[in-house]
């Protein structure tokens, strides 16, 4: 199977997966990149059986709202029963890398939100410990400089992600040369720099359940 047919399997499971907490009031999380892209297609086909969704990204409003979804203000959302996204890299405790697309904080504030975390991802992003994809880290512009020598001096090598501007009017620095034995303790680290917004380390809310796509079908990790 080509990986885009293995994104489409593990949309097509996170459907399944939620289609249980699907009701006329139900307003679910929405997670950006492509193979979210791929579950909003196929929750298309739902959209009479739930209210809306709380997007993670300007993208993802826009694509919901293409398919006649309606897209819902988190602050007037409630309670979110699941949120559904992928992911750059996730290990076995389902922790993961976020931020490739530049929506990770978005994502981390819904994921944040939701009772549950659903990951669809194909197996090229299961790794053994993360870092090997560089981590995503949303700066306040003035303090993208000061941020970096911060990240040095912890042993990473930031490269500033020329002429990306987040959703939320920041920029991003992307790690290398780091391998995340602990990303929970690493996460909350990062967080205490001055000027960090948020980090591509989503450990301490990790997902709870894993859509896998492998050759050998859709396997499923909580
Ligand atoms: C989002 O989309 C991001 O957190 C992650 O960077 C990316 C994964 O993209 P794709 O599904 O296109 O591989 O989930």
């Amino acid at each position: 199977m080509t990986q885009d047919e293995l994104k489409q399997a593990v949309a097509d499971a996170a459907i399944d997966e939620i289609r249980p907490l699907l009701a006329a009031d139900t307003v679910i999380g929405v997670g950006t990149g492509s193979t979210a892209n791929r579950f909003i297609d196929a929750l298309a086909r739902l959209k009479h059986d739930f209210r809306g969704a709380v997007a993670s990204s300007e993208a993802t409003a826009e694509r919901l709202r293409g398919h006649g979804i309606e897209v819902v203000e988190l602050n007037h959302a409630g309670p979110l029963p699941v949120y559904v996204d992928g992911a750059d890299e996730i290990n076995a405790r389902l922790e993961m890398i976020k931020g490739g697309g530049a929506a990770l904080t978005r994502e981390k504030i819904v994921a944040a939100c939701a009772e549950r975390f659903v990951c669809i991802a194909d197996a090229s992003k299961r790794v053994e410990v993360l870092g090997g994809f560089p981590l995503p880290i949303e700066v306040i512009p003035m303090a993208r400089s000061c941020v970096a020598r911060e990240l040095v001096k912890l042993g990473m090598t930031p490269v500033y992600r020329d002429g990306v501007v987040t959703d939320n009017g920041n920029q991003i620095l992307d790690c290398y040369d780091a391998l995340f034995e602990e990303p929970a303790r690493t996460e909350a680290e990062l967080n205490n720099l001055v000027g960090v917004v948020t980090n591509g380390l989503f450990a301490r809310r990790g997902a709870d359940v894993l859509l896998l796509g492998t050759a050998q079908g859709v396997e499923r990790y909580t």
